[in-house]
C-alpha cells in the first residue's frame, strides 16, 4: 500500500511530514502479510545482514549479528521528556522536550537517504480488543519490520480498526545510517554511535522518537517504549495498569483455573516461570504472556489482563531443555535469532544450551571463526553468543500457550507476584496482609545484581520497584500513588491478592536452598489455594507465611531447609526496613505517598513487638 491510500488524514499528514524530514528513497505501508515478512527477510539476507539457518533444523529461521555497540537496551540514552522535570522523577533521564526534539529533528534530517521508509501500523493486544492500543512505527529497518510482525499484530487489519480518525501512538525510528549513492549495508549492521543514540518518550503528547539503534527494545517500539513507558502514563490517566508482568494460567487437579501475574527484575527467570513445567502431579501451568500485562477493571469489579504482545523476545544464553523446554520448542521454526553462535551445520548455539557444538569451528556473535566448543560453557568475556543474544519467536508456537491468550476480554487475575533475587532474609513466599501492604512490598522490590548486569554493584541489592525501574514513564512516587488509589477506589475483596516470592535463597556455603524451575509449582499451588480461601498460613510481622506442613518439600530439600526458607528473619528484616527508610524512600521526596511510610512504621513496630 502507498501513503496516498491511507484513509486517516492525520496519519497521512504525519507520514508525509516524516518523509519530508527523513528523505527516504521509497515509502511502503506494511500490510502484515506472510509475503511481506518473507520479503523483509530476503532483503536482509541479500544485504548480508542475515544468515538463513539450516531448514532441516530451524525451518524459516535466520540469524543476525548486530554491531558490538548495539547489543542491548541503552538505559543511559533512554529519556522521558515530560514538560516538567519533576514529572519524570528521579529514576528517569529527563530532557526538556523542545530541546530534545530540536536535537533529534537535526539527526532525523535526511537520515533515511538511500533506504526505504516502512510505515508499520500495529496493535498491542488482540486487534479490536477494548484493552488494546494502536501504534504506528515509521522505520528504515527491515529487521525491525520482521521482528514487529512476530512481536505485535501488524498491517491492514489494524488500519481498518483505526478508521479515519482513530487514536494511535506515533513512533519514529531510524537506525541513523543513511546510505550514499550506490552504497550498501554490505553485511554491516546499520546504527549510529552510542552518543548519537536516543530512545525518547514524550508522555504528554504520547509520542516515541528513537534514533541510532536497531536492537530490541530500542527499536521494536511496541514493547518497552509503548507497552510500558507510554502505556504506564495512559494507565495512570485512565485508571488501569500497564505492568512489567508475566501472565500465567494455573489449573489444579480438580480442574479449577486461576490466572496470576508476576513482576520480576531482569535475570530472575521470568520467561522460565512463564513457561514452567510443574513437578506437582495433577497441576497444569500455561502461558498467557512472558513480559507485559495490561489490566483493566471488568464490570464485575475484577481486574482482567491481556498480553499486549504476540511473540517472545527471549534471552537465549541459559535457555535449554532443562531450564525452559517450552521456550526451546517455541523457537524451533519461523524465528529470528540475534547475536547467537552459528554452527557448521547451520544451527544456532549459545552458552548453557546444554551441549557443545558439532564440527571443528563455530562463528561467534561477532562473525569470528572459533574452535567449536566441546561443552556449553565459555570463559567470561569470551562468550560465543553475546550474553544478551535473543530469539524472537511467535507466541502461538509455544507448546504451553493458553487457549485464552488472545481473548480480547482478557483473563481475570487472582494474584500478583513480586519477586527478586535475594540470597538472604526474604522468605520463599509471603502473602501481603492487605492491598496497601502489597503495594508496600512492590515498592521495595530488590534484586541482587548479577555479573551480567552492572559489574560494580555485583552482589549488592538494587531496588527495582514493581520491576518497573527502567520502564515507568513518569515519577515513581506518583506511580505508587496510582496503585494505592486503585485499591482505595475498588472493592478490595475482588482485587488480586499480593504475594512476594524468592526462589534464590542461599545457605551459608552460598548454595541455593530451593531448586526452583518446575519445583516452583509447589509455591504456585499454595498461592492458588490461598486465593480460594484455603492453604494453611500463619500471621507473622511481615505477612502471611505458609505453615511448615503447607508446602511439601521437593526432593533434596530437608525440613530444616524448609524452616529456613519460611522463617521470619527479624534482624534481617530490621536491616531491610532501615535500608528502605534511609536509602530508598527518600529518593522519591515528597511524592512518596504517606501511606507507604505508614506501612514502613507499622512493619517496624511489629518487628520490634
Ligand atoms: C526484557 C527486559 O528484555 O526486561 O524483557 O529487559
Ligand atoms: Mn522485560
Amino acid at each position: 500500500m502507498n501513503v496516498q491510500e491511507l484513509k486517516h488524514p492525520g496519519l497521512k499528514k504525519w507520514v508525509e511530514e516524516a518523509v519530508a524530514l527523513m528523505s527516504p528513497d521509497t515509502v511502503e505501508v506494511c500490510d502484515g502479510s506472510k509475503a511481506e515478512y518473507d520479503r523483509m527477510i530476503k532483503i536482509t539476507v541479500d544485504a548480508g545482514l542475515a544468515t538463513p539457518l539450516n531448514p532441516e533444523k530451524l525451518p524459516g529461521s535466520v540469524l543476525f549479528r548486530s554491531d558490538p555497540s548495539d547489543v542491548a537496551r541503552v538505559e543511559n540514552r533512554t529519556y522521558i521528556a515530560s514538560q516538567r522535570e519533576e514529572d519524570a522523577g528521579p529514576t528517569n533521564n529527563w530532557i526538556n522536550p523542545a530541546e530534545l526534539k530540536k536535537i533529534m529533528t537535526d539527526l532525523y534530517k535526511g537520515s533515511m537517504k538511500g533506504r526505504t521508509m516502512y510505515v508499520i501500523p500495529f496493535s498491542m493486544g488482540p486487534v479490536g480488543s477494548d484493552i488494546a492500543k494502536i501504534g504506528v512505527e515509521i522505520t528504515d529497518s527491515s529487521y525491525v519490520v520482521a521482528n514487529m510482525h512476530i512481536m505485535t499484530r501488524v498491517g491492514t487489519k489494524v488500519l481498518d480498526v483505526l478508521g479515519s480518525n482513530g487514536a494511535y501512538v506515533p513512533c519514529f525510528h531510524s537506525v541513523g545510517k543513511p546510505l550514499g549513492p550506490g552504497e550498501k549495508d554490505a553485511g554491516l549492521w546499520p546504527c549510529a554511535p552510542l552518543d548519537k543514540k536516543y530512545i525518547s518518550h514524550f508522555p504528554e503528547t504520547r509520542e516515541i522518537w528513537s534514533y541510532g539503534s536497531g536492537y530490541g527494545g530500542n527499536a521494536l517500539l511496541g514493547k518497552k517504549c509503548l507497552a510500558l513507558r507510554i502505556a504506564s502514563v495512559l494507565a495512570r490517566d485512565e485508571g488501569w495498569l500497564a505492568e512489567h508482568m508475566l501472565i500465567l494460567k494455573i489449573t489444579n487437579p480438580e480442574g479449577d483455573v486461576k490466572y496470576i501475574t508476576g513482576a520480576f527484575p531482569s535475570a530472575c527467570g521470568k520467561t522460565n516461570l512463564a513457561m514452567l513445567i510443574p513437578t506437582l502431579p495433577g497441576w497444569k501451568v500455561e502461558t498467557v504472556g512472558d513480559d507485559i500485562a495490561w489490566m483493566k477493571f471488568g464490570k464485575d469489579g475484577r481486574l482482567y489482563a491481556i498480553n499486549p504482545e504476540a511473540g517472545f523476545f527471549g534471552v537465549a544464553p541459559g535457555t535449554n531443555n532443562e531450564s525452559n523446554l517450552n521456550a526451546m520448542e517455541s523457537c524451533k521454526k519461523n524465528s529470528i535469532f540475534t547475536n547467537c553462535g552459528l554452527t557448521e551445520d547451520g544451527d544456532v548455539w549459545w552458552e548453557l544450551i546444554g551441549h557443545g557444538a558439532p564440527g571443528k569451528e563455530i562463528l561467534d556473535w561477532k562473525g569470528n571463526k572459533r574452535p567449536a566448543p566441546k561443552t556449553d560453557k565459555s570463559p567470561k568475556g569470551e562468550e560465543i553468543a553475546h550474553p544478551n543474544a535473543r530469539f524472537t519467536a511467535p507466541a502461538r508456537q509455544c507448546p504451553c500457550i493458553a487457549k485464552e491468550w488472545e481473548d480480547p476480554a482478557g483473563v481475570p487475575i487472582s494474584a500478583f507476584l513480586f519477586g527478586g533475587r535475594r540470597p538472604k532474609t526474604i522468605p520463599l513466599v509471603n502473602q501481603a496482609r492487605s492491598w496497601i501492604h502489597g503495594v508496600f512490598m512492590g515498592s521495595i522490590v530488590g534484586s541482587e545484581v548479577t555479573a551480567a548486569v552492572i559489574s560494580d554493584q555485583v552482589g549488592q541489592v538494587r531496588r527495582d520497584p514493581f520491576a518497573m525501574l527502567p520502564f515507568c514513564g513518569y515519577h515513581m512516587g506518583d506511580y505508587f500513588k496510582h496503585w494505592i488509589k486503585l485499591g482505595q477506589s475498588h472493592d478490595e475483596s475482588k482485587l488480586p491478592k499480593i504475594f512476594f516470592v524468592n526462589w534464590f535463597r542461599k545457605n551459608d556455603e552460598g548454595k541455593f536452598i530451593w531448586p526452583g524451575y518446575g519445583e516452583n509449582s509447589r509455591v504456585l499451588a499454595w498461592i492458588f489455594d490461598r486465593c480460594s480461601g484455603k492453604g494453611k498460613a500463619q500471621e507473622t510481622p511481615i505477612g502471611f507465611l505458609p505453615t511448615l506442613d503447607a508446602i511439601t518439600p521437593p526432593q533434596g530439600v530437608s525440613q530444616g531447609d524448609m524452616q529456613e526458607l519460611l522463617k521470619v528473619d527479624i534482624e534481617g528484616w530490621k536491616a531491610e526496613i532501615a535500608d528502605v527508610r534511609k536509602n530508598h524512600y527518600p529518593k522519591f521526596g515528597d511524592k512518596l505517598p504517606k501511606e507507604l511510610y505508614a506501612e514502613l512504621d507499622a512493619i517496624e513496630k511489629r518487628l520490634n513487638a
